[in-house]
Order: structure tokens, then C-alpha cells, then sequence
């Protein structure tokens, strides 16, 4: 099983502020637990960040026929990206959106998500542990999905 794992803007600058909302860790911390959770449970996993919201769709339509799942946190664009959600749909991979911060309970512009949408999940409040848990439901759902 194949996953890509795909960040949105800023989140390349995380542990550098707002550390009360999104924790204390720094990006590379993310992609060590990411590698570490996927190697643990056999998984081959491929990261990806963007600040672009162009460039996240080009990666999502390239993980048609590469990956079997994806995992996204489209960061701001979460909130905007019609885009996103487009190409979500386009590949219709089982895809699950993780957010750090808990958004159902932030800002009302940050509560609604286009590309959830197209997502079998949605994981948010949790921290990094989202991820993990985003992993490891796309592993037991993916199987689920070839009968
Ligand atoms: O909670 C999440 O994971 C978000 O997707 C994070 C986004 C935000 O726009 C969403 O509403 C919720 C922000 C990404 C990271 O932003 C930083 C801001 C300051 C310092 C470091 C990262």
C-alpha cells in the first residue's frame, strides 16, 4: 500500500509561532513521525508540502495511479480551494483530511472545508497524532475497499 501525504501552506513553518494552536514541533519532527508510523505498519509513504494552491492540485492528480490513499491537510486552502476539492474528486482516491488545530471550534471562516467533500474523513483537534490516526484508518479501509 502507497499513501501520499500532502501539507499545505505554512505548514513548512511550524514550532516557528503560534505554538499555543499548532504545537511546538517543527515540520521535519512531522515527517520523522509520519515515516516512523508508515514503516512501523509496512506502508510506503511519499510527503509533499506546497504554499501553492496549483502545485497541490498537480500533486493530487499525480497520485492517480500511484497511491492508493491519500492524506491531506490543505492548510488555508481548506477553507477556499474549490480546486482542491475538484481534484480530489477528479482521482477518487480515499482521501482523509487531518487539521491540527480543532477548526469546528476556531474563527467561523476556518469551520467549513470544501475538500472535505470528497473525503472519507475528516481528524482535527488532535496535533500530530491526527496523522497517525489518518494512517492508520486508510489502512484498515483501503483493503475494505477490494471485495
Ligand atoms: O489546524 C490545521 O491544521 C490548519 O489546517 C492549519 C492552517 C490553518 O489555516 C487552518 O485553518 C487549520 C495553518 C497552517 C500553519 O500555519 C502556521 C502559522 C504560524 C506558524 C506556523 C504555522
Amino acid at each position: 500500500m502507497k499513501l501520499f501525504v500532502i501539507n499545505g501552506p505554512n505548514l513548512n513553518m511550524l514550532g516557528i509561532r503560534e505554538p499555543g494552536i499548532y504545537g511546538a514541533q517543527n515540520y521535519e519532527s512531522l515527517m520523522q513521525l509520519i515515516g516512523d508510523v508508515c514503516t512501523r505498519e509496512g506502508i510506503e509513504v511519499q510527503c509533499f508540502q506546497s504554499n501553492h494552491e496549483g502545485e497541490i492540485v498537480d500533486i493530487i492528480q499525480s497520485a492517480y495511479g500511484k497511491a492508493d490513499g491519500i492524506v491531506i491537510n490543505p492548510a488555508a486552502y481548506t477553507h477556499t480551494s474549490v480546486a482542491i476539492l475538484d481534484a480530489l474528486k477528479a482521482v477518487a482516491l480515499p482521501a482523509v483530511e487531518v487539521h491540527l488545530s480543532d477548526i469546528s471550534v476556531r474563527e467561523s471562516f476556518r469551520q467549513f472545508s470544501y475538500p472535505a467533500l470528497a473525503c472519507v474523513k475528516q481528524i482535527a483537534g488532535l496535533g500530530f497524532e491526527g496523522y497517525e490516526k489518518a494512517v492508520l484508518f486508510l489502512k484498515e479501509y483501503i483493503p475494505s475497499l477490494v471485495k
